[in-house]
C-alpha cells in the first residue's frame, strides 16, 4: 500500500489547545474530591441530599457574562435551509478533501498507482484516517482491476459511493419516545459527556430546542456542579427554551442533582431528560469512574436510564477524537455520538474514520454556534454536502419516536 510516507503525520495526537487546556481544567477539578463512600451511589447518599431546585431559569438573575450566551448567538440570522447550513458548515473540510481529491482524479484518463496514491494522500491529509482510508483504497483498486473504474471521473464517483457506504450504518435518529412502564410515563433520559469545551451544554441547548419544535417536554439536570457558570450557562438555555432546569450549588454531587431531575421529570411526566455533565479528560480514571456513577444513581429511579449516553466530540481535534470515544465507550456505555464544530474545521474527515471504527450511531452535528446549527446525521446529505452535489432526500427529522 501507499502509506509509507504518510503514517507518521497520521498517528493519533493530542489536539493542542483543546487536549492541553482540558488537562489544565481537570488537575483540580471538583470532581477530583467525590469521596469513595459516594462512589456506591446508596439510595441512602441521594436521599440524604437536600432537593434540588426545580425551576423555571427565566427567574434567575443572570449575573456574569457568559461566552455562548443566547444573547450573542441571537445575532446570527437562521435563514439557511437545512441542507445549504450543513454545506456552509463543511466547506472548510470540503475544500481541503472535495477540491484537493478533484483536483488530483477528475480528467484523468486513466486510473495508476500514482493517481490512486495521491487520491490516499488527500484522505488522510483530511483526517479520514488510515482504516477508512486502507478500506476504500483497497475497494477502489479492486474495481479498478477488474476493469469497472477506467478513468479519474469514474473514480471520482465510486469515492463518493464509498465514503456514502462508510457511513450508512452510523446514520440512526435518536429515540426520544417515552416509555410506559406499570402504566406510568418514564422520560427518556438523555447524558451528554465529553472531554472539556467540545460543545456539550451548547449542543443540550440546540437538542432542547429541536425536541421541542417536535412536540416534546423537556427538563435539563445542571449536572456540570464544578463551574458556577456551566449551571448558569445551562439556565439560560433553559430560559430561552422554556424549560426547567433541576440545579443545586456549585460544588454538589453530580449524581445527586441527576437523580433529582429524573424523580422530578417522572414526577412531572416529562417526555426527555438531558443531563448536562462536567467536561472531563477521557484518561483520568477516577474522572471517568464518576460517569458510571451517574449512571448508577439513575438506574435506582429507572433501570433503563439513561436510555441514550450521547458522547460530545469536537471535530477539530481530529484523530485524537478516536482516542476520547474509546476511553467514553468504556467508562460511560455511549450510545450516540454529536460531532460539533464541523464549521471550523477541515478535519471533517474524522466522521469516517470515527464510523469505521466504532460503528456508533452519529445522532447530530454540529455546524455553528447558533441554535438552529444542530442538524441530525443523514449520511447521503453529509457527502452531498461536502461534495457540493445537488440535495435529493429532503430529510430534516431529528429523532425517531
Ligand atoms: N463554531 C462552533 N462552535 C461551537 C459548536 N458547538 C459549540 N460551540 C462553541 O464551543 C464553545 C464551548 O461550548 P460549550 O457548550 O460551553 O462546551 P462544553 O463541552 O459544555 O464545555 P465544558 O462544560 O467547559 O466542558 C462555545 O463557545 C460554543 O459556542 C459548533 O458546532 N460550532
Ligand atoms: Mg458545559
Amino acid at each position: 500500500m501507499f502509506f509509507k510516507r504518510f503514517r507518521k503525520n497520521t498517528s493519533p495526537e493530542a489536539n493542542p489547545s483543546t487536549i492541553d487546556d482540558a488537562q489544565k481544567d481537570n488537575n483540580n477539578t471538583a470532581l477530583d474530591n467525590v469521596s469513595d463512600s459516594n462512589s456506591d451511589a446508596s439510595s441512602a447518599t441521594v436521599d440524604a441530599i437536600p432537593e434540588a431546585s426545580l425551576e423555571l431559569s427565566a427567574e434567575l438573575p443572570i449575573e456574569q457574562p457568559i461566552e455562548n450566551t443566547p444573547e450573542l448567538i441571537e445575532k446570527e440570522k437562521p435563514s439557511l435551509g437545512f441542507f445549504q447550513r450543513i454545506k456552509k458548515g463543511l466547506s472548510r473540510t470540503s475544500s481541503q478533501l472535495v477540491e484537493g481529491i478533484a483536483s488530483v482524479v477528475l480528467g484523468k484518463k486513466h486510473i495508476d498507482d500514482e493517481l490512486l496514491e495521491e487520491l490516499e494522500t488527500q484522505l488522510l491529509m483530511a483526517d479520514v484516517g488510515i482504516d477508512a482510508t486502507t478500506q476504500i483504497i483497497d475497494k477502489l483498486t479492486k474495481a479498478v482491476e477488474r476493469k469497472q473504474l477506467s478513468d479519474g471521473d469514474s473514480l471520482y464517483a465510486a469515492l463518493q459511493q464509498q465514503l456514502r457506504d462508510l457511513l450508512v450504518d452510523t446514520q440512526a435518529p435518536m429515540m426520544t419516545q417515552p416509555q410506559f412502564v406499570d402504566g406510568k410515563k418514564m422520560p427518556m433520559v438523555t447524558l451528554v459527556v465529553g472531554v472539556n469545551g467540545v460543545g456539550k451544554t451548547t449542543t443540550i441547548g440546540k437538542l432542547t430546542k429541536r425536541l421541542q419544535n417536535e412536540g416534546k417536554q423537556v427538563m435539563l439536570a445542571a449536572g456540570d456542579t464544578f463551574r458556577a457558570a456551566a449551571v448558569e450557562q445551562l439556565k439560560i438555555w433553559g430560559d430561552r427554551n422554556q424549560v426547567a432546569v433541576v440545579s443545586q450549588d456549585t460544588g454538589a454531587d453530580s449524581a445527586s442533582v441527576i437523580y433529582d431531575a429524573l424523580s422530578s421529570a417522572q414526577a412531572k411526566g416529562i417526555d426527555v431528560l438531558i443531563a448536562d455533565t462536567a467536561g472531563r479528560l477521557h484518561n483520568k480514571s477516577h474522572l471517568m469512574d464518576e460517569l458510571a456513577k451517574v449512571k448508577r444513581v439513575m438506574a435506582k429511579l429507572d433501570p433503563n436510564a439513561p436510555h441514550e449516553v450521547l458522547l460530545v466530540l469536537d471535530a477539530g481535534t481530529g484523530q485524537n477524537a478516536l482516542s476520547q470515544a474509546e476511553h467514553f465507550i468504556k467508562a460511560a456505555g455511549v450510545t450516540g455520538l454529536v460531532l460539533t464544530k464541523l464549521d471550523g474545521t477541515a478535519k471533517g474527515g474524522i466522521v469516517f474514520a470515527l464510523s469505521e471504527r466504532f460503528k456508533l450511531p452519529i445522532r447530530f452535528i454540529g455546524v455553528g454556534e447558533g441554535i438552529d446549527d444542530l442538524q441530525p446525521f443523514v449520511a447521503d446529505d453529509f457527502v452531498r454536502a461536502l461534495f457540493g452535489t445537488q440535495h435529493s432526500s429532503a430529510q430534516n427529522t431529528t429523532t425517531s419516536s
